[in-house]
């Protein structure tokens, strides 16, 4: 797994600089994904930190802190929102939306999950494909409510955080303000079909 990110980390650097090339292997997921979160947002210097903190009410900051002690090792990349694992997952705080789940060549595609339904609340957004990802570490286990994904590709919630139980298809290019198994799921597999929902 950690080899993985050093991968993708390594994509971001070298696509910053480039036409993407092509990717393969276990982490592949498109071409667009990596450009998502850019290295100089991974690097924020202090007056950035200190422009984030500013621009939050002091709850959505409590909330910062409160997750970055819960799973360390993330950067603060805006007034509401974490990176984590080089940006392959980015953590926010809320009141997120559905724009916050954008898709373009410089903003990423994800999978993106809500706390709240129609598409409000703390968000969650993923980009990293071809494993289960637990939702645990960000606080978000029997959380989600809504759903969108911007992704070409589907991606599943499963009940479990080992992935167990059910498997609900997130369609990709798709989004839902709410979903069958409210509060209940506990993590994420992005899937690199098109095809099966
Ligand atoms: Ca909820």
């Amino acid at each position: 797994m950690k080899l993985g990110r050093k991968m993708a980390f390594t994509a971001i650097v070298t696509m910053t600089l480039a036409v993407p090339p092509a990717v393969t292997g276990a982490q592949a997921t498109s071409t667009t994904d990596a450009t998502a979160v850019t290295y100089a947002a991974l690097h924020p210097s202090v007056a950035q930190i200190h422009a984030f903190n500013a621009g939050a009410t002091p709850s959505q900051n409590a909330a910062i802190g409160q997750q970055l002690r819960r799973l360390p090792g993330g950067v603060r990349i805006g007034a509401r929102q974490i990176a984590y694992y080089n940006g392959m997952v980015v953590y926010d705080v809320g009141p997120a939306s559905l724009s916050d789940c954008p898709s373009g060549f410089f903003s990423g595609q994800w999978s993106c999950l809500y706390a709240d339904s129609n598409n409000a609340g703390r968000m969650l957004k993923f980009q990293d494909a071809g494993y289960l990802q637990s939702l645990v570490p960000y606080n978000f286990d029997n959380m989600t409510s809504s759903w969108a994904n911007t992704r070409g590709q589907n991606a599943y919630l499963h009940d479990t955080p080992t992935g167990g139980g059910y498997a609900l298809c997130l369609a990709g290019n798709s989004h839902s303000t709410s979903i069958p198994n409210n509060d209940t799921a506990g993590s994420i597999y992005l899937a690199k079909s098109t095809s099966g929902c």
